[in-house]
């Protein structure tokens, strides 16, 4: 963790696939060099077991739940704690402070239950309001929470692996064609992860039974988030402290409660370079 207090005014901006000096020790603890690799190459990686099989027993059945009659849900992070313990998993803090930099914030914490014949979303790159290039730094984190496991017939998450280096969004005829689609096949409790480059989309579920799957996204601290969660934020805040500060862009410069807080400046200039 950097100490912001002491931090001097940083003037050079860490490159896209480097770890900063101070996420190194945690990526290193937690095992990630190599997601940290892969998502910088790659754009996707995969992380299994992220927490213990009953935990995503117990986020499947509140999903299940929470979903309504087409199978999705959002704003869940004002709906039930166990999405907040999902988004602060320490595995997926730290790879997205790597991915969309210090300071990052939580953009949506949605859901969708696609049952047997449920239909494809449609190839899509998740930097959906960004105009096309996409910038050298990756500007969103998705992670998908696998409550059930990804195969081609179970429905899975289709992916064009090296589409990320396009840096664009696909035209029409390539989200028709699909070229050199592959699955991320992964078992329950995996967290599939992919930058806002990277195009991809999902298998039609040909098995019986149900895919439930929790939809994170982090994204840089300049971007704007798909939820708002500013009604909830002193509750979620006193309940989940300062990380959740952070998430929900409370710790930064830009709009305080009276107007952007200069105290903040410094902090939030340096986040933007790390
Ligand atoms: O449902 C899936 O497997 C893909 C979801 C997706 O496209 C997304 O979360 O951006």
């Amino acid at each position: 963790m950097a100490d912001h207090d002491t931090e001097p005014v940083l003037y050079d901006t860490l490159p896209p696939e480097a770890v900063s000096e101070a996420l190194a020790p945690t990526i290193e603890a937690l095992g990630l060099t190599e997601n940290c690799r892969q998502l910088a190459e790659a754009g996707w990686t995969v992380l299994e077991s992220v927490a213990d099989e009953d935990f995503t027993r117990r986020l499947r059945a509140k999903i299940l739940e929470t979903a309504g009659p087409h199978g999705g849900a959002n704003m869940l992070l004002a709906k039930d704690p166990v999405f907040a313990e999902a988004i602060l998993q320490p595995e997926l803090l730290a790879l997205a402070e790597f991915s969309v930099g210090r300071g990052f914030l939580i953009s949506q914490v949605a859901a969708s239950v696609r049952r047997q014949g449920a239909p494809t979303i449609g190839l899509h790159a998740d930097n959906n309001w960004l105009p096309a290039p996409f910038p050298a730094h990756n500007m969103l984190l998705t992670g998908c929470w696998a409550c059930d496991n990804y195969s081609k017939a179970d429905g899975a998450t289709l992916i064009i692996p090296g589409s990320n280096k396009h840096r664009r969004h696909p035209d029409a005829d390539e989200v028709e064609a699909l070229t050199g689609a592959v699955p991320i096949e992964c078992p329950p409790g995996s967290v599939a992860l992919w930058d806002g480059n990277l195009w991809h989309s999902n298998y039609p579920r040909e098995t019986p039974g149900e895919r439930v799957v929790c939809h994170i996204t982090y994204t840089r601290l300049m971007m704007r988030q798909v939820e708002d969660y500013s009604v909830h934020a002193d509750d979620l805040i006193g309940a989940h402290g300062e990380i959740m500060r952070q998430l929900l862009g409370r710790n930064d410069l830009l709009m305080g409660r009276d107007g952007a807080n200069y105290a903040r400046l410094r902090e939030t200039f340096n986040n933007s370079k790390r």
